[in-house]
């Protein structure tokens, strides 16, 4: 397949150009590089050393004798180019990774919130608009989250693959319908991904694309087999307290020795996957696309639900770390239940890759072995939902200084 990977130089993104590459299909990545920039001016780097992008592909060509091609370009503001792309890759599938992915940097300020809304929202439909004006006929399939659904809403009821059974009463009687599971939204990024639903809707069912929106958990892990054939392909690491996902932080903080990092009670429930299942994902999600004419096909790409306190203690325990519990800089609440379906990657053949502790040694192998690269002052989550819940100085005391 020629396949267009939108955002491929990312932490999802690149180890999923890899593996398709691998697996025979024809990669292009698109990518304005944007998340680097990011880390420019947050004064942080991936804890693993990522290359420039275009020796990540000389490096790719030299391992594997695949080339990947590259155009640097911003989907949200370069509608032109982006259609240009289109027709001249004539692509058959695109995955669409291209947004700014983290909830806390979405709450930084103003300016983070407004950046996230309009180069996410505007990446989408540029991306929609260019298909139907190309007329390039490619299976889409974008990577939505779990927070689409809002944690907690349906107490133990299991959270379906994006549709919802309801009872609609009429004069006449009660009327079943099918619906979008209402959007609950937790952050202005996750709030971006519930209005990429309605985009997403609306042009199948005026258009006829085949969309497959991915409601994925949140990955952890670092690489995949690919990324691991040579240091020069390492996958990102994000540890900081915007970008790091929890599990990852986890298993870094307990390479260094900080007390890991449980927001609140750590009551929350959350969904996970590794990376290496969500590049398989991918792949199975391409192959199996929905047809023209129907409703966008939601699957929930997850493989397991862990409390954040059950994490914390796990890790701790084989670590041997404390853990600090720390004032929750987020909005949300303090405790959980989620169960969610994931039927029909189970039914196209997924075989999860579920936590166990090979792979958290793993993970905390590779932490160790940069450590040096570490930033202590970042780890700490910054980015407040409201005014009024900034962590405390003094608590930071309590934590390991840098030697
Ligand atoms: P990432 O920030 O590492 O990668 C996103 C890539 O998209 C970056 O390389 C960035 O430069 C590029 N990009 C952003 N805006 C762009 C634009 N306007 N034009 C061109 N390129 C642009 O994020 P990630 O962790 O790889 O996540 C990828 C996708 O998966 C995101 O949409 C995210 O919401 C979703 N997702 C991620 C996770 C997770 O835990 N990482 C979980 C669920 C869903
Ligand atoms: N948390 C801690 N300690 C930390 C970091 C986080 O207790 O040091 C808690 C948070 O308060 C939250 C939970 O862990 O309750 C998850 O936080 P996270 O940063 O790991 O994940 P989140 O902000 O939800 O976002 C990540 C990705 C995002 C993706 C989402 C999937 O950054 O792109 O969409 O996971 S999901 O959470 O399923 O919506």
């Amino acid at each position: 397949m020629r396949v267009l990977v939108l955002g491929g130089d990312g932490f999802c993104g690149w180890p999923t150009s890899l593996y398709l590459s691998d697996r025979g299909h024809d990669v292009t990545i698109v990518d304005n590089l944007s998340r680097r920039k990011i880390d420019i001016d947050l004064e942080v780097e991936s804890l693993t050393p990522i290359r420039p992008v275009g020796e990540r592909l000389r490096v790719w060509q030299e391992t594997s004798g695949r080339d990947i091609g590259f155009v640097s370009l911003d989907i949200a503001t370069e509608y032109d180019r982006l259609a240009r792309v289109l027709l001249d890759t004539q692509p058959e599938a695109i995955v669409h990774f291209a947004e700014q992915r983290a909830a806390p940097y979405s709450m930084r300020n103003q300016a983070a919130k407004r950046y996230t809304v309009d180069n996410n929202i505007r990446a989408t439909h540029n991306l929609l608009v260019a298909m139907v004006e190309t007329g390039v006929d490619a299976a889409l399939a974008h990577l939505g989250t779990m927070g689409v659904y809002g944690y907690g809403w349906s107490g133990s009821a299991p959270i379906p693959e994006g549709y919802l059974t309801v009872k609609v009463p009429t004069p006449d009687g009660e009327l079943e319908r099918e619906i979008l599971h209402p959007a609950n939204p937790g952050s202005v990024y996750h709030m971006t991904k519930t209005l990429d639903q309605l985009l997403f809707s609306f042009y199948a069912k005026n258009d006829g694309l085949r969309i497959t929106d991915l409601h994925q958990g949140i990955v952890w892990g670092t690489q995949t087999d690919q990324t691991a054939r040579d240091e020069r392909l390492i996958n990102r690491f994000d540890y900081d307290g915007d970008y790091g996902t929890v599990l990852n932080r986890f298993l870094m903080q307990a390479a260094i020795g900080h007390p890991l990092t449980v927001h609140g009670t750590g009551g929350q429930t959350r969904a996970f996957i590794h990376i290496r299942d969500t590049v398989r994902c991918i792949e199975l999600a391409l192959s199996n696309p929905p047809q023209a004419g129907d409703r966008p096909q939601v699957l929930n790409q997850v493989t397991e639900t862990h409390q954040i306190l059950g994490l914390a203690k796990l890790v701790s325990d084989i670590m041997d770390v404390d853990i600090a519990y720390l004032p929750n800089p987020r909005r949300e609440a303090e405790e959980n239940e989620l169960i969610v379906t994931n039927d029909q990657f189970l039914g196209l053949g997924l075989e999860p890759t579920t936590l166990s502790e090979g792979l958290l040694e793993e993970g905390t192998e590779i932490a160790r072995k940069y450590r040096d690269r570490a930033d202590l002052k970042k780890i700490i989550a910054r980015s407040v939902w409201r005014k009024g819940m900034e962590t405390s100085d003094d608590l930071l005391t309590e934590l390991p200084s840098q030697e």
